[in-house]
C-alpha cells in the first residue's frame, strides 16, 4: 500500500533532478575543503543567509551541537524554551558531550521566549552560578504548532543578548518556512543572530544535510568540533549536489505546503471527534476527543490500514505535517479517511 505520510517532512525523498545533480556531482575530500560541491553549497548558504561562512554537517542535531559547542565551554549556560528542540529531541547532547548546561524558560504559545524572562534568566557574575553564555531560539518552532518568528523579535533578540554580552543561535531547521510564511528574505529572520542552522532535508526535501552558518572565525571552530563529533564527511558532494537542487528548487514552493496545512486544519476542525489545536506553516496539531472510545494506539492503526500515518505527539496529541509528496487531493483523503476511522467505531 501506498502510505500518505504525514509524520513529518523529514520523510520526504529527494527529487529525480537531485537524483541526477547527486550522480553527476564533482567530489572530493571535505575534511581538507577539497570538495567542490560542498563548497559551493558553502558559500551558497553563506549568501541566502547573509553569514560570512558556512558549514555542511550530516544533520540538524549535529548543527545544533556543533554551533552549542563552539560558543560555550563546560559549565557554561544556554538560555532556551522548555519546548525546543535542543531541549527535548536531541538526547541531551550539549550536558553529555559539552557539560553545556540547558537552562529553560517558558515558551510563549507563538514560539517566542518573553524579553523579560531571558533578562531575568542572565545570571550574576557569581561563582556560585554558571556562566550564561548563549540563547537559542527557535525559527519555525515545531512543538508550538510550526509558528514562525519575525524579523523584529529576533532583533530583539539579538539585541537583549548583545546587551549582555551573550551570543545568541538559531535553530532555523524550517528557516525557510519562516521566511515563505512571512514573504521576507531569510536574511531579515537571521539578522544580527551570531549563528544559524538550517536543515536541507525537511521541507526542502533532499535526503541528508544541514548547514551551520555564522561568522568565518566561528565556522572554523565549528570545523574543529564536527571533526570532533565524526561528522568530518570526506566525499559527501554526493549528497550536498541535493542540497544545492533543494536551495534552488524547494523554497519558493513551501507556499503550497503552507496553503494544504491550512485546508486540512479546516477540514479537521470540522470532523466531530478531532480537537483541533494549531496550525501554522507546515504543521497541524490535534487532539483525539475523550469522547471518542478509541485508544490512541488504535486511532493510529486504523489510520494506517487506510493508508494514513501521522505523529503521536503526547497524550492523545497528533501532528501531521505537510511537504511535498503530499498533494492537495491527499488533503482530501486524509480528511476521508480520519472521518472514516472515528466513524466505524461510533
Ligand atoms: N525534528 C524532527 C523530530 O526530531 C521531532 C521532526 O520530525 O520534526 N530542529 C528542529 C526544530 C527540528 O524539528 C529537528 C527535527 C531538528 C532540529 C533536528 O534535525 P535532524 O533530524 O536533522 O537531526
Amino acid at each position: 500500500m501506498e502510505f500518505m505520510d504525514y509524520r513529518s517532512d523529514t520523510v520526504t525523498q529527494p527529487t529525480p533532478e537531485m537524483r541526477e545533480a547527486m550522480a553527476k556531482a564533482h567530489v572530493g575530500d571535505d575534511v581538507y575543503g577539497e570538495d567542490p560541491t560542498i563548497n559551493h553549497l558553502q558559500q551558497m548558504s553563506a549568501e541566502m543567509t547573509g553569514m560570512q561562512d558556512a558549514l555542511f554537517l550530516p544533520s540538524g542535531t549535529m548543527g545544533n551541537l556543533t554551533a552549542i559547542l563552539a560558543h560555550c565551554g563546560r559549565g557554561d549556560e544556554v538560555i532556551e524554551g522548555h519546548l525546543a528542540h535542543t531541549f527535548l529531541y536531541e538526547a541531551g547532547g550539549m550536558a553529555a558531550l559539552g557539560g553545556v548546561h540547558p537552562h529553560t524558560i517558558p515558551n510563549q504559545p507563538d514560539g517566542t521566549l518573553a524579553l523579560k524572562d531571558i533578562q531575568e534568566a542572565i545570571r550574576e557574575d557569581d561563582p556560585h552560578s554558571p556562566i550564561t553564555s548563549l540563547i537559542s531560539i527557535e525559527n519555525t518552532h515545531n512543538r508550538c504548532g510550526g509558528v514562525s518568528l519575525t524579523p523584529k523579535y529576533t532583533h530583539q533578540v539579538c539585541m537583549l543578548a548583545k546587551e549582555n554580552g551573550l551570543r545568541m543561535h538559531i535553530d532555523g531547521a524550517r528557516i525557510f518556512n519562516a521566511a515563505v510564511d512571512q514573504g521576507v528574505d531569510v536574511r531579515k529572520l537571521v539578522n544580527s543572530a551570531d549563528s544559524i542552522t538550517f536543515c536541507l532535508s525537511k521541507g526542502l526535501a533532499a535526503p541528508v544535510g544541514s548547514v551551520l552558518c555564522g561568522s568565518t572565525e566561528f565556522i572554523q571552530r565549528a570545523h574543529r568540533i564536527r571533526k570532533q563529533l565524526g561528522g568530518g564527511m570526506r566525499q559527501a558532494g554526493i549528497i550536498a549536489a541535493a542540497g544545492i537542487v533543494a536551495l534552488q528548487t524547494m523554497v519558493e514552493r513551501l507556499s503550497d505546503d503552507h496553503r494544504r496545512a491550512k485546508n486540512l486544519a479546516q477540514g479537521l476542525a470540522n470532523i466531530k471527534g478531532i480537537d483541533f489545536d494549531v496550525q501554522n506553516t507546515n504543521m497541524v496539531y490535534f487532539n483525539l476527543s475523550e469522547e471518542v472510545p478509541l485508544s490512541v494506539e488504535q486511532f493510529i492503526e486504523g489510520l494506517k490500514k487506510r493508508g494514513l500515518l501521522l505523529g503521536l505527539d503526547h497524550g492523545r496529541r497528533f501532528r501531521m505535517v505537510t511537504h511535498v509528496w503530499i498533494s492537495d487531493q491527499d488533503i482530501q483523503q486524509a480528511l476521508q479517511v480520519m472521518t472514516d476511522t472515528i466513524n466505524t467505531i461510533r
